[in-house]
């Protein structure tokens, strides 16, 4: 029964998670707006939260399972898409054996409640060994520092903005993004209150963005030279006997070497490579000593950048070296209520960090996973080992991910192609299968995930607005399908679910019998009951009086508050010295690539990406309401360097790389450092056998046809989407250049 009046739910769609309600009339999302009540956002909300009524009534959205015979899809119920995928499943599998699957999990994997608590069975079930995912185009190298400095890999620190006197941005743009590892419920509003108390906001990024406008002091280096950058002003706090660890004295392991290391990045020495005044770095490192509490967060442009370890370990450095880890003000670990990342870790216990050899190029998986920059060519390169099947979830790689030029040829010699995904879009367009989820507005959600990179613990429980009938529930998709590729089409999922379930309650120390008979009723909502339950504030299932249970939340439709982050290093490390390390030796050995970087000083235009608030990453562009008015799919140049190429504003390009070319509008603007331009990823609708009607009509060209596969930051293996060097031309001049590049 669909119930008209008043609902209120959390956003799914960022970290942000704006508390909204939803109005329906009729049967029909009416409006979604904010909801000033939520105790979390009070009243805070973005366009894209408005479009969640939309989304769920975008005719172009899938209801049904689809399945193709050539170029042709027809809508198929639920047992005839999952006969249809265990046929082609036993296919590759009588032909290629149980690992010729591949799985590639995106961004709404995360977000889609159920997939979230699910896909680690899933993927556990379908024994597929090669798992890749959006996390190496995005935040893996900050995985890799934090396992290896703090024995987690999301044991991520996050800046205290509200309590600190002096915020550093690293590569971060909260101005369009909201904050990412980092859930705030206005960081712009907070970097204003920061400024109204007398204290200072930095942001470091070759842009000057909207964010860096808001602040005190934009320093717009060099892509790709943070690391230097921070090693140089780690270098003047050791020069002048100004490293203070506090707090976190006998805590720390590896400073010594740290102290080495350092020695060689004098300011004078990276400030040709960052491309700005060695004083800058100087009178940064003078701040800090200075100023009593600062906050120093790193985000996407110094992940995917060529020296994405090293940049994301600096940042943490620089907070130990000023005793500003872990400490009010500074920055701090979150203690999330429902905190099941700890549970699904993509690395199971006493599996090495780097382990194996991908069979094309030869690289270890880091964490679990390859890189999805390998993927193109494991699927295209014949040979014992070419992924012959592949399930994608929630990602839509064909845009995101690097190279993709190069993996939307290899996705048609796919013999087996399953996408969990809500469109028909320029990935799923390749799979033979696809299964959707319910919509957002039909799902239940409590934010496991933006949570986990809060500095306050709290929750918001949103039972669905729409029920999701004429379907199978999703966890049973969801686990079927693993169950299917793992070559076991009619394994009972009940059992599954029940041992599944069981397995986290003893994982967590609770009972597994007494656990499964105070919460009998199966799926994803057991699941979060438990995380809740076995968490820091949780009953233990009645042990603790007062704890919480998922039973707390659900009479709080605006949300709950419990506590603000308290310091945590006092719990310990699961690091190999038991402290935190500072110098680790995996980190250490990237050290020499950088120096040479260092002394090389290339000084190509080169081309890094961008965010807009009314986008998200590739798929909400099907929404006439965030994508109407002004082109946003722009290369934006500054004027200078237009009038050097001999371009002007408004005009097409021809922008290529040693990956590929596209054409796009030129923006000429003066709010970029001269020889970088910017794009924004995740456009490039233009391909007709899409179902995707408004996006078509605002096709935009494909960033990532310019992202080399072979550019990655080498010891994370992420994906380097900044710094690419480029070459602009005007659109109709003939396309061969330098780089030799194919459209
Ligand atoms: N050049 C460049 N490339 C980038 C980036 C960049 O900054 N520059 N950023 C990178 C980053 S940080 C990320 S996270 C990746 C994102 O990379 P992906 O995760 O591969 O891409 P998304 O566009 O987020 O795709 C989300 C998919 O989920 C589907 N979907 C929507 N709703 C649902 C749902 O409810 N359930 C399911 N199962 N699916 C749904 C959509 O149709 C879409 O196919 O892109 C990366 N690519
Ligand atoms: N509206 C909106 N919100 C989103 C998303 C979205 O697509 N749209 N995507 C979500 C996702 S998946 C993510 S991961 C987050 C990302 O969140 P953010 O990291 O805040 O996202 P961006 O706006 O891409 O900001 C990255 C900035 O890094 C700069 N940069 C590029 N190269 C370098 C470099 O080498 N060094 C430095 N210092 N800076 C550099 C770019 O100029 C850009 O301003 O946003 C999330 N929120
Ligand atoms: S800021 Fe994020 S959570 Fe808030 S409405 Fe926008 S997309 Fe949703
Ligand atoms: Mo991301």
């Amino acid at each position: 029964m669909i119930q008209n009046g008043l609902h209120h739910r959390s956003c799914p769609l960022c970290e942000g998670m704006c508390g909204i309600t939803v109005t329906v009339e009729g049967g029909r999302a009416a409006s979604v707006r904010a909801n000033r009540q939520d105790v979390w956002s009070q009243g805070h909300i973005c366009p894209k939260g408005t479009t969640l009524g939309t989304l769920h009534h975008d005719p172009d959205r899938l209801r049904t399972p689809m399945v193709r015979d050539g170029n042709a899809w027809k809508s198929a119920s639920w047992e005839a898409a999952f006969e249809r995928l265990e046929m082609l499943v036993g296919g590759v599998r009588n032909r290629h054996g149980p690992h010729a699957f591949a799985a590639y999990g995106g961004n709404m994997a995360g977000k889609d409640t159920t997939l979230s608590r699910y896909s680690g069975l899933m993927l556990a079930t379908s024994g597929i060994q090669q798992i890749y995912s959006s996390g190496t185009v995005d935040q893996h190298p900050k995985n890799l520092s934090a396992m290896l400095m703090f024995g987690n890999e999301w044991k991520i620190p996050i800046p205290d903005l509200d309590n600190t006197d002096l915020f550093i941005i690293f590569g971060g743009n909260p101005a369009a993004s909201k904050g990412s590892i980092f859930s705030h419920r206005d960081v712009m509003g907070a970097m204003r209150d920061l400024r109204a108390r007398g204290g200072r906001v930095i942001v470091v990024d070759p842009v000057r963005t909207q964010t860096a406008r808001s602040a005190d002091q934009w320093i717009g280096l060099r892509p790709g030279s943070d690391a230097a950058f921070m090693l140089g002003v780690a270098h003047v706090l050791f020069a002048r006997d100004a490293v203070r660890l506090r707090h976190l004295e006998g805590l720390v392991e590896g400073l010594e070497s740290l102290r080495d290391i350092v020695g060689g990045f004098s300011p004078q020495s990276v400030a040709a490579h960052c491309g700005i005044e060695a004083m800058i770095i100087e009178d940064l490192a003078e701040e800090l000593i200075c100023t009593e509490r600062s906050a120093i967060y790193g985000r996407i442009g110094t992940c995917t950048q060529s020296f994405g370890t090293l940049a994301s370990w600096m940042i943490d450095v620089l907070a130990i070296l000023t005793g500003n880890l872990d400490r009010r003000g500074g920055s701090m670990w979150s203690r999330p209520v429902a905190p099941l990342v700890d549970m699904l870790s993509m690395l199971p216990a006493g599996m090495p960090i780097v382990m194996g050899k991908s069979r094309v190029r030869g690289v270890p998986a880091v964490l679990g996973q390859f890189p999805a920059s390998c993927m193109a060519e494991e699927i295209a390169t014949p040979g014992p080992g070419q992924i012959k099947g592949l399930l994608t979830f929630g990602a839509n790689p064909a845009l995101s991910a690097p190279d993709s030029g190069r993996l939307v040829q290899a996705l048609p010699l796919l013999e087996c192609m399953v996408s969990l995904d809500n469109y028909l879009n320029e990935t799923t367009r390749h799979a033979h299968v696809i299964l959707p989820s319910p919509s957002l507005l039909e799902s239940e959600h409590f934010d496991m995930w933006s949570w986990v990179f809060c500095l306050t613990s709290g929750g918001h429980y949103s039972p669905p607005v729409f029920p999701a009938t004429g379907r199978p529930e999703h966890w049973r998709v969801v686990t079927r399908v693993g169950a299917i590729i793992g070559g076991q089409p009619n394994a009972d999922v009940e059992a599954m679910d029940d041992g599944y379930f069981r397995g986290l309650a003893t994982a967590h120390g609770i009972d597994e019998d007494m656990a499964i008979e105070a919460l009998p009723e199966r799926g994803p909502t057991r699941i979060l009951d438990l995380a809740i339950r076995t968490g820091p504030f949780g009953d233990r299932f009645g042990t603790l009086s007062n704890g919480l249970t998922l039973e707390s939340f659900r009479d709080k439709p605006d949300g709950l508050i419990i506590a603000p982050a308290i310091p945590r290093a006092i719990e310990g490390f699961k690091t190999p010295s038991g402290k935190i390390e500072i110098a680790p030796a995996l980190i250490l050995s990237d050290i020499h690539r950088l120096e040479q970087a260092v002394r090389t000083n290339d000084s190509s235009l080169v081309l890094v990406s961008r965010r807009h608030l009314r986008s998200l990453n590739s798929w909400m562009h099907n929404i006439d309401t965030l994508v109407k008015g002004k082109e946003r799919c722009t290369l934006q140049m500054h004027s200078t360097d237009a009038a050097t190429h001999g371009l002007v504003n408004g005009e097409m390009v021809a922008l290529s790389s040693v990956a590929g070319e596209i054409v796009v509008p030129l923006e000429t603007n003066d709010d970029i450092r001269p020889g970088v331009v910017s794009m924004p990823h995740g456009w490039g609708h233009g391909d007709p056998q899409t179902r995707l009607g408004v996006a078509q009509a605002h096709a935009g060209s494909n960033t990532n046809i310019l992202s080399p596969g072979t550019m990655v930051d080498v010891i994370s293996g992420n994906a380097v989407l900044n710094g690419i060097p480029v070459r602009v031309t005007k659109a109709d001049l003939p396309s061969g250049n330098e780089f030799g590049a194919a459209i």
